[in-house]
């Protein structure tokens, strides 16, 4: 139906704050666009401890649940609404692995991240989460 058609050309992304405090979110946003992705919505903001753990809640039972939490809090991020056919496969092309050792040249987390833990940026796994983290981070008024 026309709902989901135009949901699946969406995803969400933030860049983390290890990308942020190294200065990389000029150069990330530029490749982004470059890569044919249009930002719907975007903030420059800090996560707490608490949002960042509602954010990432189904790793909560895992073992680096309270370091990426730690982390995800640690310093400003931004987060973005992008457009694009096939957005969320795409952009999971275009970051690259989740260890930035596996992840292929030229990728963002290839050039940009320096562990699997702060990998400087995030990618919505699916259309339905696309949806559910950008709801989490933005009203109807900062988005179109
Ligand atoms: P995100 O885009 O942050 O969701 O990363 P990705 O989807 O590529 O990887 P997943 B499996 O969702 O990891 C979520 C966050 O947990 C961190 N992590 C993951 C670890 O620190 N250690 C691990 O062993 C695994 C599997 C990486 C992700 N990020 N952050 N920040
Ligand atoms: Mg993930």
């Amino acid at each position: 139906e026309i709902l989901s058609v135009y949901m699946s050309n969406r995803t969400f992304t933030m860049i983390k704050p290890d990308a942020t405090s190294k200065g990389h979110t000029g150069a990330i946003l530029d490749q982004i666009i470059k890569a044919g992705f249009s930002i719907k919505a975007m903030k420059w903001t800090r996560l707490t401890t608490e949002q960042a753990g509602l954010f990432y809640d189904i790793h909560r039972e895992r073992p680096f649940f309270g370091e990426l939490v730690d982390f995800m809090s640690s310093g400003p991020i931004v987060a973005a609404i992008l457009e694009k056919d096939n957005a969320v496969a795409d952009f999971r092309k275009l970051i690259g692995a989740t260890n930035p050792a596996q992840a292929e040249e030229g990728t963002i987390r290839k050039q940009f991240a320096a562990s699997v833990g702060e990998n400087a940026v995030h990618g919505s796994d699916s259309d339905e989460n696309a949806v559910i983290e950008g709801d989490f981070f933005f009203s109807k008024l900062e988005r179109y």
